[in-house]
């Protein structure tokens, strides 16, 4: 904008441009060659970005970017973890709906800022579900809860709070784990290692593997697990091991951190799948765990989720969830409001609840019978090598063990779109996709169709 009639000789622009000009060329000496970039008055002509590369889609929801451009008729979508009917479609639950209903009637209701950590009706019942009614650590109020953008914003408060207030900054993760979790705990500000987890030639847990790399640990390191239905191999520790995992965590004192995205999703009753959780709750010692109801209950959109600590003592637990608001205000500011009143509305109300527990188990049911079905229809194919692991898998995936170039072959030739690792989420599959899916794995396996174009 010309500033004419002012004292200043220069317009505003020209005097920015005079700034940038002063900052990337201290010494006065010529901007050609600090920068390729022509300065006009109007501005510079290059751009400041010139530099940014292009960065790849993300591993997970990339697939879908991909699959969204494919015009196929046949396509599927096999990539991210998210329910879809029998007819291949996303879902609503009921109950949500019912929850959101009622909410939409009540006109007391507003829509203000919630505190920092969020509705303390979610937190307090987002806590009983997974630490259990009568678990003691919330009778004793030792339990720091703060409503979080669902399980991903949940972990990345946890990661910077212990970054911020834990001695030890070393993070081991499972390997393999979610891919976003190396990102979240290294964004966060920690170190982040692994320990062995799985074993591709068993297909189950390296749980030797697994127990030497805890052992060897750092006293004090973060340990994450998944606390059921491990992404994305859908392989867990049986009671047992969990109970030796316990064991050693606790006499190595490191902490450990849980990420609890598929309650409800693995055995399809919401207290089974949170006993490795209450088990470490129950020895009195501190952990953490963040909640997502994106899957259990459908929320995906609403980033719905918590982060809990537990402590040892009620005074420590409040001074946790004071810095936990600092670590929040400047992040994200307070979490939304939506999401979590449906969850407070569901869990808060015995009707809803047990209703809801019923539709969750219908949606791991139909995981379960996806799980026989592909399994059948590979066998009706004579595929070549043992499938038992897709029925013995447990969650929303299956880790098929179908390398990288398979997977490409069967999104070129077949347009079933799934991570390069192999992993398939079983609740996009349906009666109708399993036939076209076997034919694939088939095809790709057999090495049949590599010679088709
Ligand atoms: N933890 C695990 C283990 C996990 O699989 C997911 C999501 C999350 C946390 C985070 O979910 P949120 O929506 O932030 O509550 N996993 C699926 C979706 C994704 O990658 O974002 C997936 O693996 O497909």
């Amino acid at each position: 904008m010309m500033e004419e009639g002012r004292k200043g000789r220069y317009t505003s622009s020209e005097r920015r441009l005079q700034a940038l000009v002063q900052h990337l060329s201290p010494s006065g000496s010529s901007l050609a060659g600090v920068v390729q970039m022509e300065v006009t008055a109007s501005g510079p002509v290059g751009s400041v970005f010139e530099h940014v590369e292009q960065a790849p889609e993300d591993p997970i929801l990339g697939v879908t970017v991909a699959y969204n451009k494919d015009p196929s008729p046949i396509k599927v979508n096999l990539g991210v973890g998210a329910y879809r009917t029998e007819e291949g479609k996303p879902v609503i639950l009921n109950v949500v709906r019912k929850a959101e209903e009622r909410l939409l009637a009540d006109r007391s209701r507003y829509k203000e800022y919630l505190p920092i950590t969020g509705l303390a009706d979610f937190n307090k019942l987002s806590a009983k579900l997974i630490f259990g009614k009568e678990s003691p650590a919330l009778l004793e109020k030792r339990v720091a809860t703060a409503q979080c953008l669902s399980g991903t914003g949940s972990l990345r408060v946890g990661a910077e709070f212990l970054a911020k207030h834990y001695f030890q900054r070393l993070v081991f993760l499972p390997a393999p784990t979610w891919g976003n979790h190396h990102k979240i705990f290294s964004n966060g500000g920690l170190t982040v290692k692994t320990y062995r987890y799985y074993d591709p030639r068993t297909r189950g847990l390296d749980y030797q593997g697994m127990v030497e790399d805890i052992r060897a640990a750092p006293s004090g390191s973060l340990i994450l697990l998944h606390a059921c239905a491990h992404n994305p191999t859908g392989v867990d520790p049986t009671p047992e091991q969990w109970e030796g995992l316990r064991q050693l965590i606790r006499n190595k004192r490191h902490l450990p951190f849980f990420d609890s995205a598929y309650q409800g999703f693995a055995s399809g009753s919401l207290d089974l799948d949170a006993l490795a959780v209450r088990s470490f709750v129950a020895d009195g010692g501190e952990l953490l765990v963040a909640q997502s109801f994106a899957k259990n209950m459908g929320l995906y959109g609403e980033r719905v989720g918590s982060l809990s600590i537990v402590c040892k003592k009620e005074a420590i637990a409040t001074h946790v969830e004071s810095q936990l608001k600092l670590v929040i205000r400047p992040m994200y500011s307070n979490p939304p409001i939506h999401g979590a009143s449906i969850v407070a509305t569901i869990l808060g109300d015995s009707e809803l609840y047990a209703e809801w527990t019923i539709e969750l188990k219908a949606m791991a049911n139909r995981i379960i019978s996806m799980r026989h079905q592909l399994h059948s229809a590979i066998q009706a194919r004579g595929t070549p090598g043992d499938w038992t692991h897709i029925l013995k898998q447990i969650g929303m995936f299956s880790f098929t063990g179908l390398n990288r170039e398979q997977v490409a072959f069967m999104t070129k030739e077949y347009h079933i779109y799934m991570t390069s690792d192999g992993r398939i989420s079983m609740a996009g599959l349906s009666s109708k996709t399993v036939p076209h899916l076997a034919d694939a794995i088939h095809a790709a396996v057999t090495g049949l169709s590599f010679s088709r174009q």
